[in-house]
């Protein structure tokens, strides 16, 4: 396949740290692509296809099950994890994704290569060059905007705590890998002015929905 990466223009992506409020903002960006006649496609990273959705539950799986024949655990190595995500993304993008853009849907994925720069690239200290190897090579496709919902990592983990019965491989990190994950988001998007828009996410769910519908609104208009 080509090696060139394409930033298409009905392909957007929600970026950010956890409760930082994407899955609820995802709502009023369908809505107001909706009332302008669009068809949208509202997805999410790891996952969107049956099988990056296995992929998915691979990853994030926290009773350390990725285990050998023995009673000893066998941690996921962070290499290990961005294979697998880039593995999810692979089929996410050839199953789902340029399908729905070659039939002028547009796709909305909740995260998108932009997460494992952050997660495995800042997170984990894994190579950016490798991972922008893996970009170029196995997805081939970026967003033309995305929305960065930043949030004070505290807060985030605050909003989250108490939901999940057992937290997630990720959720169980400790602060300051979130730190560096919220740091490598901002760099990406200072660097990117043109394709990020950050929103402040530290408002209610109702005024984080309407900052992402006016980011969204003022780039569409600037677009046409
Ligand atoms: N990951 C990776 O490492 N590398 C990659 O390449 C990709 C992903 C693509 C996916 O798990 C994990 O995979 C993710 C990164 C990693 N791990 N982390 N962290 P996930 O999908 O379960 O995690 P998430 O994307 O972070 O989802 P989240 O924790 O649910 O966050 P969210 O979608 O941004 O938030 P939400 O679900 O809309 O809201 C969270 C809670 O906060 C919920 O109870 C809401 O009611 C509440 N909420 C939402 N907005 C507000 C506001 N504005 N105020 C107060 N409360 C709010």
């Amino acid at each position: 396949m080509s090696e060139a990466i394409l930033a298409h223009p009905r392909f957007i992506s929600l970026e950010g740290g956890e409760g930082a409020g994407k899955s609820t903002a995802i709502a009023s960006l369908r809505d107001v692509l909706q009332k302008r006649g669009h068809e949208v496609l509202l997805t999410r990273e790891p996952g969107g296809t049956p099988l990056a959705e296995r992929i998915r539950a691979l990853m994030l799986d926290n009773r350390q099950a990725l285990r050998g024949d023995g009673d000893e655990d066998e941690p996921l190595s962070a290499e290990a994890e961005l294979l697998l995500v880039f593995a999810a993304r692979a089929q996410h993008v050839r199953q789902v994704i340029r399908p729905a853009l070659q039939r002028g849907v547009f796709v909305v994925s909740d995260r998108f290569t932009d997460s494992s720069y952050a997660y495995q690239g800042d997170g984990r200290g894994l190579d950016m060059g490798w991972i922008a190897e893996l970009e170029r090579r196995a997805v081939g496709l970026r967003p033309a905007l995305t929305l960065l919902l930043d949030l004070d990592v505290r807060e985030g983990r605050a909003r989250i705590a108490g939901r999940d019965l057992w937290p997630d491989r990720i959720e169980s990190e400790q602060d300051d890998f979130f730190e560096r994950v919220r740091a490598g988001f901002r760099r990406r998007a200072a660097a990117e002015p043109e394709r990020f828009r950050v929103v402040d996410a530290a408002r209610t769910p109702g005024e984080v929905g309407e900052a992402v519908a006016a980011a969204l609104i003022a780039w569409l208009e600037r677009a046409s």
